[in-house]
């Protein structure tokens, strides 16, 4: 059956030709995106999370001044990221920050997405929004990056917010050097839940291992259905591969490798899950040779630069050393 998501460009070709580039918006794609995850039936009424009350919140300055100083990365965090793909790091923003940033992340979500939908998704928020560009271009967060990569310097990908609805489902099992038309394995994600995220609210969750990817690389993906997800995880519980998928408590925050299969539960809370994710790169990485249409609309991501070019757009800053 063909996907409702696709146009009839993009859904030419056999369910594993993904060729030809995305035409829609990247609100869109994510509404294709997340029509792939198998998603059994919910079980039981959506369950009631007590919010955790923050004290007073900090101001926006404030909120800049806190992600501007370093963070203590040590050599186990950055040996485990290595050796799993990922790693989830405790206490780097406080409840205030957090609660602030959710704010905000809601105000700009309910400005422009359609409230039926139950996935919902904005990029490029710092390019409007002062307290979101501290964030995103934080000296904390980008100093955590460039110490886990081993890189001198990092740029910004793209920003994310993302709010999965209560009821909302599944997202797909994946892995992101599908997505990013980066030809580097030296960019990841920052994933920062702007609440504490309790599993019935959908944690992100992590196929452990730096090689895990290679056990799924002859899944045929499926951009029609949900074969590709439910192949994935068939042959992960086949191979025995563990999985990480515990809650995070407030101000924990995970980095994922380009190279790291994640996913996430649904959203069986009464509450939004939401998130800011974050994605950088080692400075100097390229364009892949052809990106295809599950690198969703990437040119707005890094403008101007073409398949093989060294990506340094305007979008794309250097984020700046945290000052110690
Ligand atoms: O938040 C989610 O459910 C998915 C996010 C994701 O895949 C990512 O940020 O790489």
């Amino acid at each position: 059956m063909t996907n409702p998501y696709l146009s009839s460009a993009t859904a030419a070709g056999t369910a594993s030709d993904v060729a030809v580039e995305w035409d829609r918006g990247n609100d869109q794609w994510w509404d294709w995106y997340m029509s792939l995850a198998d998603s059994p039936a919910p079980v039981g009424p959506l369950v009631d999370v007590a919010e955790a009350d923050p004290g007073p919140l900090p101001s926006d300055d404030e909120v800049a001044a806190e992600l501007a100083v370093p963070y203590p990365v040590t050599d186990t965090q950055v040996a485990s990221f290595r050796a799993e793909s990922f790693v989830k790091l405790p206490g780097v923003l406080t409840p205030g920050a957090l609660a602030r940033l959710r704010a905000r992340l809601r105000e700009m979500l309910d400005d422009v997405v359609d409230p039926s939908v139950g996935f919902q998704s904005l990029e490029m928020m710092w390019l409007d929004d002062a307290l979101v560009r501290s964030a995103v271009l934080s000296p904390r967060i980008g100093g955590i990056s460039a110490a886990l990569l081993g890189a001198e310097r990092v740029r910004l990908y793209h920003d994310n917010a993302l709010s999965k609805e209560p009821g909302a489902g599944r997202t797909p099992w994946h892995y992101d050097a599908h997505h990013f038309p980066l030809d580097s394995p030296s960019v990841l994600t920052a994933w920062i839940p702007l609440q504490a995220t309790p599993v019935e609210m959908g944690p992100l969750a992590f196929a452990r291992g730096a090689e895990t990817w290679k056990l799924v690389a002859d899944v045929a993906f499926d951009k029609h259905g949900t074969s590709y997800d439910r192949g994935v995880s068939d042959a992960f519980r086949r191979d025995g591969v563990q999985v990480e998928d515990r809650p995070f408590a407030a101000g924990e925050m995970s980095f994922h490798s380009a190279n790291c299969f994640h996913t996430a539960g649904a959203n069986r809370t009464t509450s939004p899950r939401m998130v800011l994710a974050t994605t950088y790169f080692a400075d100097g990485v390229r364009v892949i040779p052809a990106p295809t249409m599950v690198s969703g609309d990437w040119r707005t991501f890094i403008p101007g630069a073409e398949p093989g070019a060294v990506v340094a757009s305007a979008r794309n800053p250097i984020l700046a050393p945290p000052t110690p």
